[in-house]
């Protein structure tokens, strides 16, 4: 009898790696950064000095609380779509009281435990994890459907997406929460390309450790052979796109192998990684509006490095 040569990749991670590789030119989405190791290397980058967003966030969300919590009133079921965000997430639930809290997240062990730590912190918080890929459609629990929604998406995520795919999220959020809902969305501001370059390519060399950890993580889960040591990172400010971009270059001509497949790189050749999007008050206006959200309040940091915006549905 013969045996059955297996030839499709048998995962999520594996496909998108051997498709981004096979691209001319090669891209991998930023979603696969985040294994364990990836997402604890993130909480490091958010400390560092060059990466300003979260530390402003934050700042904007402490300050500005009251008049949140004014605009969004009273009663609301909190739809939270950044649910790492263990630092601002309290902010916002001691901020506004909500009657419910309905985090979301692909993985349900980190959507747990975040749930289990926020809980203790929040002992007569009604709390209704939802397990989804939030770029699908999905439902919300019956429960969160008695409140009018918030939803929370903080951190300039948005800004990983191309803009076709953030107005698609941003709609898909709508259909969600549905009528009289509201959304607070963190929104990165354009500021000098030599600020923005540093927050993205740091002195300490944190954010390349991020970036190159996405070429170990194929080497262990897929049983790649990539010379990790022969890619630098590098940031480049794409202008014209108005985003930072992340790549993986080649430092010489190589060649490596991925579930059996071979890849050729001459060198200064680059692997795409990631795509940050920055935005001018306008711009992060009229991304809202193609995604079906009215903004009417806005609140930056007094040097208006980023900037938080209330919109409607
Ligand atoms: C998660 N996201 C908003 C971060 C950003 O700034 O685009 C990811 C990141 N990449 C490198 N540094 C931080």
């Amino acid at each position: 009898m013969l045996a059955t040569v297996e030839t499709r990749p048998d995962s999520a991670f594996a496909q998108a790696v051997l498709e981004g590789l096979a691209q001319d030119p090669p891209a991998i989405p930023a979603r696969w950064f985040y294994d364990e190791e990836g997402s604890r290397i993130f909480e490091a980058i958010t400390d560092l000095p060059e990466y300003y967003p979260t530390r402003t966030e934050i700042g904007i969300l402490r300050a500005a609380m009251p008049e949140i919590a004014a605009a969004v009133g009273r009663d609301r079921a909190v739809v939270d779509y950044g649910a790492g965000a263990l630092a601002k997430t309290p902010l916002l639930l001691r901020g506004i009281a909500p009657a419910l809290y309905a985090p979301v997240d692909i993985s349900g062990a980190h959507l747990r435990a975040n749930a289990e730590a926020l809980q203790e912190d929040f002992p007569a918080l009604p709390i209704f994890p939802v397990e989804a890929d939030f770029t699908r459609a999905f439902d919300l629990p019956d429960e969160v459907g008695k409140h009018p929604r918030l939803g929370f998406f903080p951190g300039s995520t948005i800004g990983n997406l191309v803009p076709s795919s953030a107005v698609d999220l941003l709609r898909s959020f709508k259909q969600t929460l549905g009528t009289g809902a509201l959304l607070l969305i963190g929104m990165d501001r354009v500021k000098a390309p030599e600020r923005l370059v540093a927050a993205y390519d740091d002195a300490a060399g944190v954010t390349a450790s991020f970036n190159l950890n996405l070429l170990h993580r194929i080497n262990r889960e897929l049983g790649g052979d990539i010379p990790v040591d022969a890619f630098a990172h590098e940031a480049r400010w794409n202008a014209p796109m108005s985003r930072i971009e992340m790549h993986l270059v080649a430092r010489r001509d190589l060649s490596f192998a991925v579930e059996g497949r071979t890849f050729r790189f001459a060198q200064g050749y680059s692997i795409h990684t990631e795509n940050s999007h920055k935005y001018t008050a306008e711009s992060a206006r009229l991304l809202l509006l193609a995604g079906g959200w009215t903004p009417f309040k806005e609140w930056t940091d007094p040097a208006g490095d980023f900037a938080l915006l209330l919109a409607r549905a």
